[in-house]
Order: C-alpha cells, then structure tokens, then sequence
C-alpha cells in the first residue's frame, strides 16, 4: 500500500500518527515483536511492556531496534500513563486492572489484526472456531497455492499477520483466536467463518456466550458468512441481509456430505469422494466442506480444490499415528485441548480405546466428556494439574488410572492394552502445567511409545 494512503488509513482510524501517537505494545512475544517492527518501519513512537522479567523476544528487540523503551516485570504504570494507544497481545487479558484503568481514561486499544486489516490490500479469509481452526487454515492454504493463487497463512497458527504482509501473496488466510477477535474491530474479510463454538478458554471468557460473542466478530464487515449448519449456536449467527454459505456433514446445505453415494456435495453437484480424503474423522469432512465453501468464496476453482484436498496429509499431533506395536496403535492428538476435540477423536473409533487425557481444563465442565468416555472407551490414564477432578468426573463410567508423567501413562496404557486396541492421547485440556506447549506434549508421548517399542 502506498505510505501516503496508509497513514492517512490509520489516521482516520485510530488517530495514529507520526506526530502525537504514543503506542504502548504489551507483551513481548511473536505478536508483540510483529508490531514493534510494524510501528518501527512507519517511524511512529512506541514503548514495550511485558509482566515477565524475561520475555521470549527481548534480545531479538534489543539487538533490532535498540532504542525502544522495554519496561519488564510488570505493566510499567508511567508507560501506561503517557501511552496514547495500547496494542494488547493475545496471551494479556483485556481485564487486567492496568488495561481497564487505561481504557476509562480514553486510552483506545486495538491489535495486531487491526493493524494487518487496515493495511493488507488483497483479499482476507479469516477463520475461527473452537476446533479445526489450523486444520482448514492449512487446507485452504494449500488449495489457493493449488489454484496458482500465491496464499499466506498465518494468525493464531503461528505467524503473527503483520508478518505475512512481508510475503509476496495475492491471497491472505488468517486462522484467529477468541482473544485475538475480542480487541479487533477492523477486520472486513472477503469470507469469515466460525467453525464450530464447544467450550473452552472459559477461564478467559466470563463465560460460553461472552466467548462465542467474541467469535462471532470475525463476521465484521460485508463479506461471505460461512457456517456451520450442524451448530445452532453458529447457525444463530446468520445475518439474512449477507451472503451466506452454509456447510454440513449431517443433512443438505450449500455444502455438504451426502451420505447415500459418499460424495462431497456443492448443491446437488459432487466434488469429491469421502474416501478420497486422507484425513479420517467425520470432523474432517466438516472441515474440508469449510475449506471449500471458503475457498469457493475467494473466487479458488473446484479442481484445485479437490486436488489440494486429496493431498491433504493432515498437520502433526492431530490424530497422528505415531506406532503400530504388538498390534496396537499409539495415536497422538495432543493438539486436543478441550473437550470437543477429544469428542471428535473418540466419535471416530468404532472400537472402544485406551484414552489417556488429562492437563489444564480450562474452567471447563469435564462432566460433558462422560456420555463419549462411557461409550468408547475401555480405560481412561488422567494426569496433569486436573487430573483429580477428571477422575472424579468419570468414576462409575469407565476404569481409572492415574499418572504422574507421560511415560507412566504409556507404560501403564501399554499394560492394559490388547493386540486391536487404540491408545489415544486426546488429553481435552492444554498442556501447559506440564510442558511447554501441546507439540512437546506429542513429542513427548511419541517418544515414551518408541522407547517402550524397543
Ligand atoms: N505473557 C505474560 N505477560 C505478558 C505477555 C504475555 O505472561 O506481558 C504470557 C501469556 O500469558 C502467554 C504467553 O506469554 O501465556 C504468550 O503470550 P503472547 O500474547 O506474547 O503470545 P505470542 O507469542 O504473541 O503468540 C500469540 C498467540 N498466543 C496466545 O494467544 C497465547 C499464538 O497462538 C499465535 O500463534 C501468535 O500470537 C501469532 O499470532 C498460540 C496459542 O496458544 C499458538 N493460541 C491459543 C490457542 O490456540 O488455544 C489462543
Ligand atoms: P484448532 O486450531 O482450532 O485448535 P486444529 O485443526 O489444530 O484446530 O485441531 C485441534 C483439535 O481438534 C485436534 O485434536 C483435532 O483432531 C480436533 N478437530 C479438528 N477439527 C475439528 C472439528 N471440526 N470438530 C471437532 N474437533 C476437531
């Protein structure tokens, strides 16, 4: 975009400028460090805070932009105090004492995603959802390339927007969390959708309505509404003034999975087989009929599509076979960390399995895993920081084992399980009370099934 029109853009936006804007950025992380740069480039002053005495990328900042005041170990109040413009990084709750005592003295807040709005000048598909949102981001990232259309993926799945605006794309695919949506108001996608909305980040959100409200803000603007008509909460969100596309993996709908001859269906028209797709999971199906009705939005042809889609290998620690051993599969889906993603894994069984789950539930009610544990599974090994409560939740439905660490709930997993038998690590809550995030959490349960393989 040229510089004049973009700053004329974030004048008339956010009354920011070279002249008297003071931003404030808080939070040192990915997101943090993509608006330092941003804000660098543009020559507008700016100041860092970070509760952390260390935050990830304060050596990265230090060494590229040396002179920006970086204030750690708290949320520095006279930085606060002269600050013009807070941009709140995800991980920061909006509901800190400094940010609420900022805002009632007039202080605007915006993100990350509203500065990438105001300045990306080719189309935008953003996605949200509780579960599958990194599932269709790749998918329809890996369709737009199919169709010779240069597509950058990113947002919440791991490169912060700003940064994609680096990349030489004509198409641009953000996946984006509740905590990102709930501080951006300038986000006018091509087509948005919300996936599906099941509880999560409830220690976060007041409460289930508040964090769908915030979800449903991804449909600002004028573009395609794609929705899922097997979620009432989502199907509500539907404004009959706009254009919507609907999907469903259970009756008719704009998009949707014909049962009876097995096809992937546009209207009454066949797009591709359900065999013909590597992932397993009717989930999954739903997620490609989201990628396609998305990508059918941004204008991408059916062909490349359906081709992209029937190489689709799916991405790691989701449903990821990681060992056949004496008969018995080891399943990684560590990337599960709520309830309604351990519920699609375990729908996919038709034979019960070995669940081994457990971590940081979030604040969610463990009780709803129980009607799917009873039916589908033999055993369940709980451990992490919830483990007790999960415990207590399913005592009465199923057997109960209980593990300090992963390589105890392998062994014992291993100890239970007979040549048939699946053993999924679908944990339903985040991994963070044990390990550093949810690959290390996969990686480690990779690991303890191959040393107890050999
Ligand atoms: N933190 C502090 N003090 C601070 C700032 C951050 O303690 O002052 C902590 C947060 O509580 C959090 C961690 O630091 O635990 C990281 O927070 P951050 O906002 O600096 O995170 P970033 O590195 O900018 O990464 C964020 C997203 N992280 C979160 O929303 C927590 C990344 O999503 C995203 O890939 C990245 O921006 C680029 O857009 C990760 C994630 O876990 C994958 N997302 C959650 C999820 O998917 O469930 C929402
Ligand atoms: P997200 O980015 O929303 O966390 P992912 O695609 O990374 O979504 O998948 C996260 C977890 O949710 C995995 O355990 C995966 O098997 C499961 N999952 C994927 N798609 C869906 C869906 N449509 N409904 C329920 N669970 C899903």
């Amino acid at each position: 975009m040229d510089s004049a029109v973009l700053f004329t853009t974030l004048e008339q936006r956010f009354a920011l400028n070279r002249q008297q804007s003071k931003v404030l950025i808080i939070g040192l992380g990915a997101t943090g460090f993509s608006v330092a740069e941003f804000l660098h480039d543009l020559g507008i002053r700016f100041a860092v805070v970070d509760s952390r005495d260390k935050p990830p990328l304060i050596d990265r900042l230090a060494e590229a932009m040396p002179d920006v005041p970086v204030f750690t170990g708290g949320f520095d109040q006279a930085a606060l105090d002269v600050a013009t413009h807070l941009v709140v990084s995800p991980g920061v709750s909006l509901q800190e004492d400094a940010i609420h005592r900022a805002v009632a003295l007039g202080v605007s807040i915006i993100s990350d995603i509203d500065l990438f709005a105001c300045v990306a000048d080719k189309p935008v598909v953003a996605i949200t959802g509780s579960n599958g949102k990194s599932t269709v981001t790749t998918m329809l990232g890996a369709m737009g390339n199919a169709a010779g259309v240069k597509t950058a993926i990113g947002g919440n799945l791991g490169t912060p927007a700003l940064d994609l605006l680096r990349q030489d794309a004509d198409l641009y695919v953000l996946e984006l969390s509740s905590f990102q949506l709930e501080r951006t108001s300038q986000l006018n996608a091509k087509a948005a959708t919300v996936l599906n909305v099941s509880p999560d980040h409830l220690d976060r959100h007041r409460n289930i309505a508040d964090y769908a409200a915030e979800k449903q803000r991804i449909f600002r603007g004028d573009g395609v509404m794609v929705l899922n008509a097997d979620d009432p909460v989502v199907l509500a969100m539907r404004d009959s003034g706009r254009h919507c596309l609907t999907f469903s993996v259970n009756r008719k709908a704009d998009f949707w999975l014909d049962d009876v001859s097995g096809h992937l269906m546009r209207d009454e028209t066949p797009l591709l087989q359900r065999s013909e797709l590597l992932l397993e999971g009717k989930h999954n199906v739903a997620n490609a009929l989201a990628a396609l009705a998305l990508g059918t939005a941004a204008g991408l042809n059916d062909a490349a599509m359906c081709r992209a889609l029937k190489s689709f290998k799916g991405l790691d620690h989701r449903m990821q076979k990681v060992a056949e051993s004496k008969g018995v599969s080891w399943v990684n889906d560590s990337k599960a960390t709520n309830i309604g993603a351990c519920i699609a894994a375990l729908h996919g069984y038709e034979r019960k399995v070995l669940l081994i789950a457990g971590g940081d539930a979030k604040g969610a009610d463990m009780k709803e895993l129980v009607p799917a544990v009873t039916e589908k599974t033999k055993a369940v090994i709980v451990m992490g920081k919830d483990a007790g409560m999960i415990e207590t939740v399913l005592t009465g439905c199923v057997p109960t084992y209980s593990a300090a660490n992963m390589k105890e709930a392998v062994r014992i997993a291993a100890s239970l399980a007979e040549p048939g038998d699946t053993v999924l690590l679908s944990p339903a809550c985040a991994s963070l009370d044990q390990y550093k995030n949810y690959s290390d959490r996969g990686n480690k349960f990779a690991a303890a099934v191959r040393e107890l393989a050999t």
